[in-house]
């Protein structure tokens, strides 16, 4: 052994002897607080958390011309190099984001990310199992489950911005017939990779200005919801939730799929679980406050969770207030951690995509270790017997207590680089791969 290597060895056996240390401490510190910090790091451990493949290339999929324009009402914004430009480039990167990245992960796919083979090219109405092979051969390398996403946007076949709201009945049956052929797939999904698969529903479909019909296109909605969850599926295995939106760009007016209309549609039909977009309400309303009401009347839901600013603009999450309450709604109400599907969407282009999604994942991560580590029983017993000051007092107090070191054990527990090190190789990676994509 060479003289450097010897001296690398030493100062990582003297670093991991540390962190050891500034781990028990941390633990000694919360354990008199109440709080099992062992406890939470192995519950944290096993909560999934589906990560969208679309951070990586601007959510342009595969199945049409990807210098189109994003459609229906959303918008990437921003130009830095080293989008992914294939199934292969983008397989690449997730599995770099992987790495980077402590807990368990479910890939979240959408039906424009289909890989075709050559000659092999089919619409989104006939849309096959066949053609997500690669996806699950992904999945069952990396021990994953998948969820899916009809794409009901960025398609040629919107009419007027319209899918399966639209007046047009050929064109309304088109868009039905592809949500059919994503139950199929979700289906699949699940049986190949022994895991349940939520397909999100979710459509763009509104007007700009004061529509004079409001009834309508909702009715269509929902006759097209009912035909496609009459596909056959098993819906302990294939989990269907409907997505609501306040507003989108060029649909400022109205949404067919408004709040009360997604969550209406999930509360009368059974099975179907309402999702929560924490960017889809006006900017006070806060979803927070929201998941307690749906945890009163649905066994299961479902969250997106982004981050924002002024308006649904899906910034990368960071561990703001909103990240941290949701959080600990998430892991608080006794089982909601079994009954919350957590999904992470938001999508930024202006900055090094591999590190967006790393910090989006690592923030959440960071968020519901710290729910864990709260003494969330005495809290709620302060609140019942009315100890109002006091609540606030320990609130704050927890506020700074040695967070950072249990995070970096639960790091180190799940293999994953420490806060220090990770963008160290965002930066390699970088260099290595993305910058040479030109
Ligand atoms: C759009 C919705 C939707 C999409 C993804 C790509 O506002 O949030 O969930 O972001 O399906
Ligand atoms: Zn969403």
């Amino acid at each position: 052994m060479s003289g450097n290597d010897l001296a690398s060895k030493i100062s990582q056996a003297a670093g991991a002897l540390y962190s050891k240390m500034r781990y028990d401490s941390a633990a000694e510190i919360y354990a008199m607080a109440g709080v099992d910090t062992n406890a939470a790091i192995e519950k944290l451990k096993e909560v999934p958390v589906s990560l969208h493949c679309w951070q990586g290339d601007d959510v342009r999929g595969f199945d049409t011309d990807p210098s189109k324009p994003l459609t229906g009402g959303i918008q990437t914004t921003g130009n830095y190099p080293g989008r992914a430009r294939t199934p292969e480039e983008l397989m690449a990167d997730y599995e770099k984001v992987l790495s980077l990245c402590p807990g368990k992960k479910k890939l979240n796919l959408h039906a424009s990310y289909a890989i075709f083979e050559e000659g092999d090219y089919v619409d989104r109405d006939k849309l096959e199992p066949k053609h997500f092979k690669k996806w699950v051969d992904f999945a069952k390398k990396h021990e994953i489950g998948l969820d899916f996403n009809p794409t009901f946007f960025s398609h040629p076949k919107m009419k007027n911005g319209l899918t399966l709201s639209s007046p047009d009945e050929e064109n309304r049956k088109f868009w039905i017939e592809h949500g059919k052929a994503c139950v199929r797939i979700s289906e699949y999904f699940a049986k190949e990779t022994g895991i349940p698969c939520v397909m999100n529903i979710w459509i763009g479909d509104g007007y700009k200005d004061i529509p004079a019909d409001r009834k309508g296109p909702r009715d269509r909605y929902r006759d097209s919801i009912e035909q496609i969850i009459s596909e056959p599926h098993d819906p302990k295995q294939v989990k269907i939730t409907v997505e609501s939106k306040v507003f989108g760009i060029g649909v400022e007016s109205y949404t067919a799929g408004s709040a009360e209309f997604t969550l209406l549609f999930a509360a009368t039909h059974p099975g179907i679980l309402p999702l929560m977009d924490n960017g889809h309400y006006h900017p006070t309303e806060m979803v927070s406050d929201k998941i307690s009401s749906l945890l009163c009347y649905f066994d299961e839901i479902a969250l997106h969770i982004t981050r924002p600013v002024r308006w649904d603009s899906d910034h990368v999450v960071i561990l703001d207030d909103e990240t941290k309450e949701l959080a600990k709604e998430i892991v608080r109400n006794g089982d909601s951690l079994n009954r919350i599907n957590i999904a992470l969407d938001y999508f930024d282009a202006s900055i090094n995509r591999i590190a967006a999604w790393t910090i989006g994942f690592r923030s959440l991560q960071k968020a519901l270790l710290l729910a864990l580590c709260q003494p969330n029983e005495e809290l709620k017993k302060l609140q019942d017997t009315n100890q109002l000051t006091k609540l606030m007092a320990r609130q704050e107090e927890m506020k700074i207590y040695p967070f950072g070191d249990v995070w970096e054990e639960y790091l180190s527990r799940c293999g994953a680089p420490s806060e220090i090190d990770w963008f160290k190789e965002v930066e390699k990676y970088e260099e290595e791969v993305l910058s040479k994509r030109v």
